[in-house]
């Protein structure tokens, strides 16, 4: 498949732009879906300190890991069978685009509550030219699909959740960051947007993006490989990444952001999130004649 006129001609840069997140369908074949569920195993058998599990109570099981550095050099792999950097780039009308951040969810085992509604975008950078590419190795009904607030990256920056089971909206960072909606509460006030997915299909949306991901139950687990990716137009700000941050209940959230706070403090503030080259260069394969 030509990605790049797939995008082209079906508007999705421009949806992009707009919406904040769109869904691309049938752009991952059975080969790529093998090599994406390689690196989600691997993943899944190598958890970071900061991997954590939510919910506990819940019947089912709900586990998340993010900057996970031993995970980067599978990404790096990854990024030569799948077209990862194809699909970035051509959103943005680029030729490159830098890898940002690793992440894996899985919900399985029974029922699992809905993920917060949140963004993973905070205010130490920023840019239009920032994407998670979201990818399901499981097939995902409509009621259980992620969801995401059309435009709502190009609206105002919120505190985060700190997952807090009785308080989906409990703000994760100390400061004067706006506390979350109660979007789960009012659903009818925002402009929700969703698709059902197969294996194959893939989710972009921009960090700022406002999401909440569907519940699950025994017969749809959701077992998710995030890549996050910034392009030339991703900057640093004058905020310090990890300044704002509540250190006393977060628990291992904290760890986490700590983690990749580091990486963004790294890029003195004012420039490109790029100079930083930690965040590797992701070719498209196609400018690399794939
Ligand atoms: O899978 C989910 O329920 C949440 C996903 C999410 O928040 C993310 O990919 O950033
Ligand atoms: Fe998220």
């Amino acid at each position: 498949m030509d990605i790049r006129k797939y995008i082209k001609e079906n508007g999705f840069d421009e949806a992009f732009k707009h919406d904040g997140a769109i869904c691309l369908k049938g752009v991952f074949d059975t080969g790529q879906m093998d090599r994406i569920r390689e690196v989600f195993e691997w993943y899944r058998a190598h958890p970071s300190p900061m991997g954590r599990t939510y919910y506990d109570d819940d019947d089912g099981y709900f586990f998340q890991d993010g900057y996970n550095h031993g995970a980067w050099p599978l990404y790096e792999k990854l990024f030569q069978d799948v077209p990862y950097g194809d699909i970035v780039a051509a959103l943005w009308d680029r030729q490159d685009a830098w890898f940002f951040a690793d992440q894996i969810f899985i919900k399985e085992g029974g029922d699992v509550r809905r993920t917060p509604w949140h963004q993973d975008l905070t205010p130490s950078y920023y840019g239009s030219e920032l994407a998670v590419v979201w990818t399901s190795l499981d097939p995902i009904p409509k009621e259980n699909a992620l969801e995401f607030v059309r435009g709502s990256h190009l609206r105002t920056i919120y505190n985060q959740s700190a997952f807090d089971p009785a308080d989906d909206t409990r703000p994760l960072f100390e400061g004067d960051l706006p506390r979350l909606p109660n979007i789960e509460s009012e659903r009818d006030k925002w402009d929700i947007i969703s698709w059902a997915t197969e294996p194959g299909d893939v989710l972009v949306f921009h960090h700022g993006t406002l999401h909440g991901g569907g519940k699950t139950d025994p017969c749809y687990p959701r077992r998710t490989l995030v890549a996050r990716f910034i392009g030339e137009e991703a900057w640093r700000s004058e905020t310090e990444a990890a300044s704002m941050y509540d250190r006393e209940d977060s628990g291992n959230d904290t760890a986490l952001v700590d983690q990749y706070s580091k990486y963004i403090n790294a890029v003195p503030p004012g420039q490109r999130l790029n100079t930083n080259p930690s965040f590797f260069s992701v070719r498209p394969l196609e400018a690399q004649g794939a």
